[in-house]
């Protein structure tokens, strides 16, 4: 493993001869889009909010006014936010390399605005709601521009027009499988790629962090952009301490460059 304190061609040399690269994201991807990472110390959402309070089935169950006005008050962030550079950047990369997948544990759609075509959300949508009871989606309804963003904000779920469950958020909470199509499909490119980007995830949470795994185990490049060590920089083949607004652009540039 090593560190680079600027960009290198090093990068850009371990992506030239990959045809099938994936790009891996968390919730550090989205940071310079103003959404708030989970463990971030200062800004984190897990540093205001208890995340087992809000992220398990049985606090919605035991509140589902706190819980969904939370989601709310998140997705309404999510709809006022703006891809950056980095993600724009990808879809550069994407460009430059068909077939490039983005596996993304992130469940705001900064991705798709951003223009990339092919994006596994391992950890559902907030656009995406649905019956508790009976599993029916519910339309998302965008919320006014104008919506005050106040987290702590209650709000009533909406009811199931099938059955009159209550509607909880298209999102994986702890203790919850990961929608199989999703995970099949983040197996499959992992184990098919040839080059793995991990771009702002602090790689602790399972099933997720064990995906570069199949990337490594066959002996291809595992390359991290992330301005703090986590879980996945041991297996790193390279660990640029940089945000991903910084370094996206400049590793695609780079690309680009020694075509
Ligand atoms: C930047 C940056 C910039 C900052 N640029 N980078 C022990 C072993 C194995 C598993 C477990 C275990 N104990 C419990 C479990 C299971 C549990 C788990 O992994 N827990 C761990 C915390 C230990 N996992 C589950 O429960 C999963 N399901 C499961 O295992 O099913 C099987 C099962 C079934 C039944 C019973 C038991 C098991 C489901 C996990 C679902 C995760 N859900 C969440 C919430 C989603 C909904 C919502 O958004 O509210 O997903 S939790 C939260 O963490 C969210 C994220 O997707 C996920 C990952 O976080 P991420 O993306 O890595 O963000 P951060 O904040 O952690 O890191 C940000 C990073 O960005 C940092 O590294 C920064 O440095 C960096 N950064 N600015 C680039 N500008
Ligand atoms: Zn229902």
């Amino acid at each position: 493993m090593s560190v680079l304190d600027a960009p290198s061609a090093t990068i850009a040399a371990l992506l030239a001869d990959a045809a099938k690269i994936v790009v891996m994201t968390g919730a550090g991807m989205s940071a310079e889009s103003g959404i708030p990472t989970f463990r971030g110390t200062r800004s984190g959402l897990w540093a205001r909010f208890d995340p087992e309070q809000l992220a398990t089935a049985g606090a919605f169950r035991k509140d589902e006014a706190l819980v969904w006005g939370w989601y709310r008050w998140r997705t309404a962030m999510v709809e006022q936010a703006q891809p950056h550079a980095g993600h724009a950047a990808i879809v550069e990369l994407a460009a430059l390399r068909a077939g490039l997948v983005v596996v993304t544990q992130n469940v705001d759609d900064l991705h798709e605005r951003a223009g990339s075509g092919d994006v596994v959300h391992l950890h559902g949508s907030l656009f995406a709601p649905r019956c508790i009871a009976c599993g029916m989606p519910h339309p998302h309804e965008r919320l006014p521009a104008s919506t005050a963003l106040d987290p702590a904000i209650r709000v009533v779920p909406p009811r199931c027009t099938h059955c009159g469950g209550s509607i909880r958020p298209g999102v994986v909470w702890f203790g919850e499988s990961l929608p199989a199509p999703a995970w099949q499909r983040a197996e499959q490119v992992l184990q098919e790629c040839e080059a793995l980007l991990v771009v702002g995830t602090s790689g602790v949470v399972q099933p997720a962090a064990s995906l570069p795994s199949l990337a490594k185990r066959r002996g291809k490049p595992v390359i991290e952009i992330n301005p703090e060590a986590g879980g996945i920089t041991p297996m790193a083949d390279v660990s640029w301490r940089t945000t991903a607004a910084d370094g996206l652009p400049q590793v695609v540039k780079l690309l680009s460059e020694t075509r």
